[in-house]
């Protein structure tokens, strides 16, 4: 409508129509929207329980750098907080100004990691940084915040996922693929990486222990429809339609219980995530325990300075 202002189409399959950007951020590298319902003129009716985060870097395949995380993890985490958020997409704008080329996420940024490495920050050298927060690892911390949130996360995968960038889709909830531009390919052994943890191990248990072995040992390239069919990946989607897919997704996810979902992804990950696996899934249920007319003479009974009384509550329902 006229008037009414769009947010920037930050990539080729990015509807602004849909999205609104999401106040009180500064960030360089990623974008983060958040979903609307408009009306016919285009103004904003209400927001919808869906937001879109983006690595905005297409001129390196959007690769992250460490302030990248940081801004990353921070987008992340308000959306692990903000109540009526149920799914989170993960995507990369672009393509490439430069060459046209494709990208969700090309992992670490080879040109500042590790050893030499730096945590990006106006102003900073590598003489007046702090070592503590030279070379960190720290799209770990991003990865298990993805594991732990208690909503759905899903990766878009727009074109290249390599390196640390795989291993983001992997540890995702849900995978969609765009069927042309979407490719496949765990380069970290190739640059002395390793993803040691949920990057490889929870691999395998997507695809079997023989196919994760080689998709690392090989870094051979792979199509959205191979790793459907390697049982990596939802579904691959023609580009164009990527995310609106998503967006469908999103709009059966919000139809389902929020209790349930978050008890279910707890559930799913409990027996690969050992003890904190169980931390995190009773939590959940101590949580749902407190509600409970039980719990609340436990309570009271302390409060009162009395004993508790269980008469009411059996031992077996
Ligand atoms: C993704 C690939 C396969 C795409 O190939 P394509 O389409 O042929 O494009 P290119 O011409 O190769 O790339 C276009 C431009 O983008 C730059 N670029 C691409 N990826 C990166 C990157 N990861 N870092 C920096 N620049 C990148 C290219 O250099 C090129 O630039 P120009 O136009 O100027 O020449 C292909 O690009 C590819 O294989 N990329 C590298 C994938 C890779 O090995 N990633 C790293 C794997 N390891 C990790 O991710 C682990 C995490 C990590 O490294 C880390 C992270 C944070 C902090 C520390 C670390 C650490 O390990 O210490």
């Amino acid at each position: 409508g006229q008037g009414v202002e769009l947010p920037k189409k930050v990539s080729d399959i990015f509807d602004p129509y849909q999205w609104r950007v999401v106040e009180g951020f500064d960030f360089d590298d990623i974008t983060y929207h958040r979903q609307v319902q408009r009306d016919a003129s285009g103004a904003i009716v209400k927001d919808l329980p869906t937001v879109r985060i983006a690595f905005d870097r297409p001129e390196v395949r959007n690769a992250f750098r460490p302030g990248t995380v940081d801004e990353l993890y921070r987008a992340m985490d308000h959306a692990r907080m903000t109540s009526d958020v149920a799914t989170v997409l993960l995507t990369g704008n672009g393509p490439s100004e430069k060459d046209g080329g494709h990208a969700f996420c090309s992992g670490g940024d080879q040109r500042i990691r590790g050893r030499d490495g730096y945590r990006y920050a106006d102003g900073e050298t590598r003489e007046s940084i702090d070592p503590a927060l030279a070379g960190r690892l720290h799209i770990l911390e991003v990865q298990r915040l993805m594991r732990m949130m208690p909503k759905v996360v899903i990766c878009l995968v727009n074109g290249w996922a390599a390196g640390g960038g795989h291993s983001l889709h992997v540890v995702s909830d849900l995978t969609l693929a765009s069927a042309e531009h979407g490719m496949f390919k765990q380069t970290d052994a190739t640059v002395g990486s390793f993803d040691a943890g949920y990057g490889s191990a929870y691999l395998a248990r997507q695809v079997g222990q023989k196919k994760a072995r080689e998709i690392f040992f090989l870094a051979r390239e792979y199509t959205a429809q191979q790793m459907v069919d390697a049982g990596a990946v939802n579904e691959a989607v023609p580009h164009a339609d990527l995310e609106k897919v998503a967006l469908e997704y999103a709009a059966d996810i919000a139809g389902q219980s929020p209790q349930a979902i978050r008890m279910l992804k707890y559930a799913f990950n409990l027996i690969d995530d050992g003890l904190v696996g169980q931390q995190v899934f009773a939590g959940e249920a101590t949580r749902m325990a407190y509600m409970t007319d039980e719990a609340v003479e436990g309570r009271d009974a302390f409060l009162e300075k009395r004993e508790p009384n269980w008469a009411d509550y059996p031992y077996y329902f």
